[in-house]
């Protein structure tokens, strides 16, 4: 039942029955993320008032500066799930390993685990551009009643119960599927209150708007490069704007609403792309195919890529359909046989 300015916590109740396994754990974990969104969209709009921002002094798993903020919200997130007792097992971008979480009698007997990117876009955090949270959740593959094991992380993007992701921009959304359809929801934040404000999000079947990183153009496979130049030419529909703000999330979100296309894909610096298949591409792929669109990486199904690491990186291109088999097309011309 969708009834626009609903809160969040009206919507999970009275969609429970969708939710699989609806045994409302899965309610109480999409609860506790919009908690722990609350709290970290709390920090990060005081980022620039208090010494948060900027380097931790340490890199994570990535190799990456850890963001005073990227530390806080993975705490924030580990610590809401943990306190509902929802979740088996945690990893995320943030972590070198994945975290066990017993369960209130050190039973095991929680059912979900949650893969996430707790910060995402963080190196936007100091000039104040906006970042993002994406979550994946799974019911765990090893028996319940025993500690949660990798395999249970490893699971293809099309095992997913539900995915979704926070928006910390110009207003905070919490954008989110349990595989029915695509819902976003605005935060009132002098109420602390959720309104679904986006009900049924669909990509247009087109749109105009490609965004990728075109500095690193001259390192892209031809079959990329002859796709940026179809964009570019004047014909038919084209030229298309391009539009990259550098936050998967916000450059995702625009083109969701707006129609278009975002793609990372492999370049000669970047084999296999930047983005990580578990914590980023799995899930924004469910809610893009969910929204009517399309994500894969230039030739195979994102949602159906087996995965074999953690922290892998996949080639990404997402958004809307049709944009999205026009530069499938162009890759083809080129894949080694
Ligand atoms: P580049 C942020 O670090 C991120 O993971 C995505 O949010 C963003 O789309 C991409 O990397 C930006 O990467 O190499 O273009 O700066």
């Amino acid at each position: 039942m969708i009834k626009k300015n609903q809160t969040l916590g009206e919507f999970i109740i009275e969609n429970q029955s969708e939710f699989a396994y609806s045994s409302g754990e899965l309610s109480r974990l999409i609860n506790s993320i919009r908690l722990a969104a609350k709290v970290v969209n709390h920090e990060v709009n005081k980022a620039g008032l208090v010494d948060i921002t900027g380097p931790v002094g340490e890199t994570n798993v990535q190799g990456e500066d850890q963001q005073k903020l990227d530390v806080y919200a993975n705490e924030k997130f580990i610590q809401t799930l943990t306190n509902r007792q929802i979740v088996c097992g945690i990893a995320s971008e943030e972590m070198d390993d994945y975290i066990t979480i017993a369960g209130k009698d050190g039973d095991h007997q929680n059912k979900y685990v949650v893969l996430m990117d707790p910060l995402d876009g963080s190196s936007n955090i100091d000039v104040n551009v906006s970042v993002g949270t994406i979550f994946s959740i799974y019911r765990r593959v090893t028996p319940v009643g025993t500690p949660v094991q990798l395999e249970d992380f490893l699971q293809p993007g099309n095992k997913q119960v539900a995915a979704g992701y926070v928006v910390y921009g110009t207003s905070t959304m919490l954008v989110y599927t349990t595989g029915h359809g695509v819902n976003g929801f605005t935060l009132n934040p002098a109420l602390g209150s959720w309104y679904l404000s986006h009900p049924c999000m669909q990509y247009p079947e087109s749109g105009n708007i490609y965004s990728v990183n075109e500095g690193n153009y001259v390192h892209f496979p031809q079959g990329v490069k002859d796709y940026i130049k179809y964009c570019q030419e004047e014909k038919e529909d084209r030229p298309y704007t391009s539009r990259y703000i550098g936050s998967l999330v916000s450059d995702f979100h625009r083109n969701m609403i707006k129609g278009g296309i975002y793609f990372y894909p492999t370049s000669s610096k970047a084999p296999n792309g930047k983005l990580r298949l578990l914590y980023e591409c799995n899930p924004m792929a469910f809610i893009a195919e969910q929204a009517g669109g399309k994500a894969s990486d230039g030739y195979t199904r994102i949602l159906d890529i087996e995965p074999t690491e953690l922290h892998q990186r996949v080639p990404f291109f997402c958004g809307s359909k049709k944009m999205v088999e026009k530069a499938e097309e162009f890759m083809a011309k080129y894949r080694e046989q």
